[in-house]
């Protein structure tokens, strides 16, 4: 048995381009996978990017002039709040008419075909994707919560799949009115450059109100620097990984270099697991650090390198369309048949079910 180590450790930066000694072959990688007994995946949003979400680091349109990580935090909901709700109803819009893509599918698969035991998917993502692709929820960590959690900032009041568009009628996503409100607060490059006199960017009465404290601003439910992951699911999964040693870590579309997430990475390694980077670019290592001839590393979208390498224990993924689609008229501009309440009624199920 192995006991979960500390995963507060410093993160490593980016490493330069230099030689890999990893492996690139999917045969070789395959007969690791289909080999290992205990397998653990860190996801980023890299693995959504092919489904049209702009990656957290990767923000550009309406939001190029703000760093995402300098509105991802209380301080910045505290000194404009109407600034970072538009930033996440924003994001909330995008991610629920976004669809799952083929590497949300291949890991869900992954999950049935290697059990409880066998996988476990950390994901640092808050777009819903993997659970509309119908990931096991015993085999999927949120570790930074949901875009459709919604908490009070004030007392512990929390509504969770809240999956309304727009969340509040002040929040109502239309490009041109969302460019005319940030232009109109500020153009900052980061929110800590805002002046202080600035006025805030939506007035505070007319932002959403908690319905139990009837005082706090309501607030997006995601994890915000600073801030601690759910506690149950960081127990969860130092559970698994404390049931036995970790054959194989799967680092996909992250930078990995968030803690305690990126972490995860290291204490896979530090207990001998061999590391499966899947990224655009092969320079982002993150906590993988400098890869060794025992690791893999495979440079492409994730969208269509998993369903290529997870391959030879899912199977073929080809013509697999069965997304669990969201509640509340999520989703949009396709026909309302009788498939589509079909759809509607496993979704209810599928969240019924979720704790
Ligand atoms: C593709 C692709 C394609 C593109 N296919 N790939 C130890 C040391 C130092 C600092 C700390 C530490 N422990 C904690 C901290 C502080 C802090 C931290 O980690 N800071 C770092 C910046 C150093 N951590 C925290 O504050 C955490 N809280 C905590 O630990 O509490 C206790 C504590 C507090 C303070 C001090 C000490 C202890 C909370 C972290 C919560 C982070 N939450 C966010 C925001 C969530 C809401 C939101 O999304 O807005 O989560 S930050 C942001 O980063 C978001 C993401 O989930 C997360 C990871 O980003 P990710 O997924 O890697 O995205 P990108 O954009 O960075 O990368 C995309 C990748 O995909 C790239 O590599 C592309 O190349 C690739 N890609 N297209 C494949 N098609
Ligand atoms: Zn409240």
């Amino acid at each position: 048995m192995s006991s979960p180590t500390s995963i507060h450790q410093s993160p490593r930066h980016q490493q330069p381009p230099t030689r890999s000694w990893a492996s690139t072959s999917v045969s070789d990688f395959q007969a690791v996978l289909k080999s290992s007994k205990r397998v653990l995946a860190l996801c980023g949003a890299g693995l959504s990017a092919s489904s049209g979400l702009e990656t957290f680091r990767g923000a550009g349109g309406m939001w190029r002039d703000y760093e995402a990580s300098a509105l991802a935090t209380p301080e910045a909901f505290e000194k404009d709040p109407g600034l970072v709700w538009l930033f996440y109803a924003y994001r909330r819009h995008k991610a629920l008419n976004a669809k799952p893509n083929m590497g949300h599918y291949a890991l869900a698969e992954l999950a049935r075909a290697k059990g409880e035991e066998g996988f476990m998917c950390l994901s640092q993502n808050i777009d819903g994707l993997s659970q509309r692709a119908n990931h096991p929820p015993a085999q999927l960590k949120l570790l930074h919560s949901s875009l459709f959690d919604i908490k009070c900032f004030s007392c512990p009041y929390i509504e969770k799949d809240n999956f309304s568009d727009p969340v509040h009628p002040s929040l109502l996503i239309d490009e041109a009115s969302i460019t005319a409100r940030l232009s109109a607060a500020s153009t900052p490059i980061s929110l800590s450059s805002a002046s202080a006199s600035k006025p805030p960017t939506i007035p505070l009465d007319e932002l959403p109100h908690c319905p139990a404290c009837k005082t706090g601003l309501l607030r997006p439910g995601v994890v915000w620097f600073g801030e601690s992951l759910p506690k149950q699911t960081l127990a969860e999964v130092n559970q698994w990984i404390g049931r036995g040693l970790i054959d194989l870590c799967l680092m996909i579309g992250t930078t990995a270099q968030v803690y305690p997430a990126a972490g995860y990475v290291q204490v896979a390694r530090m207990e001998g697991a061999r590391i499966a980077v899947v990224n655009m670019d092969s320079r982002e290592l993150g906590a993988a650090g400098g890869l060794r001839s025992v690791d893999f590393l495979f440079e492409g979208d994730a969208a269509r390198v998993l369903p290529d390498i997870l391959g030879g224990v899912v199977g073929e993924l080809e013509g697999f369309v069965g997304e669990v689609a969201m509640v509340n008229g999520a989703r949009t501009g396709e026909g309302e048949g009788v498939e589509e309440e079909e759809e509607m009624d496993e979704v209810q199920k599928y969240f019924a079910a979720s704790p």
